[in-house]
Order: structure tokens, then C-alpha cells, then sequence
């Protein structure tokens, strides 16, 4: 792994990615709630927040609205993805490559990792290659890691969270974005089983302002760097109040409380 307080990835030293490949993830189901979610562009504006480092989205969104965005949004390039439709073993295909990842302006790229899967050597493979060429781009590389499938009975458990982690490390990632374990004191150990590699939160399905803060207070107490983050901000009808409290909570380290009270409505 490589240090990414420099990069455009981090804000001193703390990362808020603001993810939108749940089309193809989840698919249209994720926007039904704010159904202008749906709409890229109104996420591209989201991510001018400054609270934001980055925007994570798939080669077909990249190519039709970065360039309207690319003096004032960082690109993550989300390099594989699967849609929900596909019921087998968990895997993700490769969608571009980092070198054309590069040419529609990436900064940074994204990879899922499902350890425990049927198909995680193919898969470590895959992100060896990107890996690789990530350096040889000069890219951060971000793990979606992800420990799913046969191999894996629950992954949600702390220790499952950590051994994500570790592999990240191990791999090469930059930052490892994992699953939030359930408390602060499970994350510090996630945290120090990362060593280098900064550990981020995954956001998870829409939940109250509070709830979610707590939950990101608590990884930023615990030592990691921030969060990756899709439906609790796009599925908000004012997605800059809570980014305003989000950079209380991350950047200034507030309490939950302060950030609420100083967030502006
Ligand atoms: P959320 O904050 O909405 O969970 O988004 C983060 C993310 O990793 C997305 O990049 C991805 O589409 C989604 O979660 C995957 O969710 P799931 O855990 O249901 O596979």
C-alpha cells in the first residue's frame, strides 16, 4: 500500500466517498424513494460538497457527465460491479480498464473484493491487474472488501470485518472499505489489523441522521479515516444537511450533537 494523505482521495488524511453504482448493484429500486436520485447529475452536484473527496461511479456515468464535473468533482473510477439480477456465486466483472479509466480523467479507482467466494482467486487475480496498473497510473486504489459467499456464514461478525481489512493490506489496497463491525471498540481492532492501509465505513441501507452519525463518530473515534457512503446521502431530500454534519463528524471531529446543531438546514 501507498500513503494517500497527498492524493485528491483525502482531506487531512480523512475520506468521504460519496458512491452511486447502486443502478447497477441494486438497480432502480434504490431510487425509488427520491426518485430524482436517479437523475446522475443531481449526484454529480451532491459531490461538489466540499465535505466530499470523491465521487465512486461506473464507466458508463463516468463517461456521460465527468466531463461536465471535472474541475470541481474527484472521479473514483469503480472499476467492477455485477448487477443484482445475476443470482450465483458472488463475482464481479470487470467493466474498464485503468488505463481507460485514466483517459476519461479517474483519480483514484475501486475494486470489489468477496473474499469467501467461490471465485476469490479469480477475483485477487483481477485486482492484482488493476493494482498494478493503478501504480503504474500513479491511482489510489480503494478495496471494496467484502467478505461474501460460500465461504462466509455471516459478514457482519467483527472478526470477519477484520480479516477484510488485513486482506486489503495484504493486497496492496490503499484504503480498505469494509463493513461498519457494531461499535467503536471492534473497529479499533479492524483498524489495527489495516495497519497502513486507511479503513473507511461502509455506508449501509438509509438510516436516521443520528443513527448514521453515531456510526460514523464511532469509526472516526476508533481510528478510521472516514467513510464510502450512496443511500444515506442520495436517498435524502436535502443530502447537504447531513454532508454539512458528515464534515463536523470527519473533519473537525465534532460530537454527534454539535455536528446536528451546526449542520445547516
Ligand atoms: P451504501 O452507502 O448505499 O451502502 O453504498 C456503498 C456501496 O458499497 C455501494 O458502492 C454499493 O453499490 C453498495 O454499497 C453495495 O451494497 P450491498 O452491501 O447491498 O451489496
Amino acid at each position: 500500500m501507498r500513503p494517500i494523505d497527498n492524493s485528491p482521495l483525502s482531506r487531512d488524511g480523512k475520506v468521504l466517498i460519496l458512491a452511486y453504482d447502486h443502478g447497477l448493484e441494486h438497480g432502480p429500486v434504490d431510487f425509488e424513494d427520491v426518485p430524482e436520485s436517479a437523475d446522475p447529475e443531481r449526484v454529480f452536484e451532491i459531490a461538489t460538497h466540499p465535505a466530499v473527496t470523491s465521487l465512486a461511479v461506473q464507466k458508463g456515468i463516468a463517461e456521460a457527465y465527468y466531463p461536465s464535473y471535472e474541475d470541481d468533482v474527484t472521479l473514483l473510477a469503480k472499476l467492477n460491479g455485477t448487477s443484482n439480477l445475476w443470482m450465483g456465486e458472488h463475482d464481479s466483472a470487470v467493466n474498464w480498464s485503468v488505463e481507460y479509466a485514466a483517459e476519461v480523467g479517474a483519480d483514484a479507482v475501486g475494486f470489489t473484493l468477496y473474499g469467501g467466494s467461490n471465485h476469490e482467486v479469480e477475483m485477487a487475480e483481477e485486482f492484482r491487474e488493476a493494482h498494478e496498473a493503478a501504480r503504474a497510473h500513479d491511482l489510489p486504489v480503494v478495496m471494496w472488501a467484502y467478505p461474501r459467499g460460500q465461504g462466509v456464514k455471516n459478514d457482519t461478525t467483527s472478526s470477519i470485518i477484520a480479516y477484510a481489512a488485513r486482506q486489503a493490506l495484504e493486497l496492496g489496497a490503499d484504503v480498505a472499505k469494509v463493513k461498519y463491525p457494531g461499535s467503536k471498540e471492534a473497529m479499533e481492532h479492524v483498524v489495527e489489523m489495516a495497519g497502513p492501509t486507511k479503513v473507511i465505513m461502509s455506508g449501509g441501507s438509509k438510516r436516521s441522521d443520528r443513527e448514521f452519525l453515531e456510526s460514523v463518530k464511532a469509526v472516526i473515534d476508533a481510528g478510521g479515516a472516514g467513510l464510502a457512503v450512496g443511500r444515506n446521502i442520495f436517498q435524502r431530500e436535502n443530502p447537504r444537511y447531513i454532508l454539512d454534519a458528515l464534515e463536523h463528524v470527519i473533519y473537525e471531529e465534532a460530537s454527534v450533537d454539535t455536528a446536528l446543531a451546526e449542520a445547516d438546514k
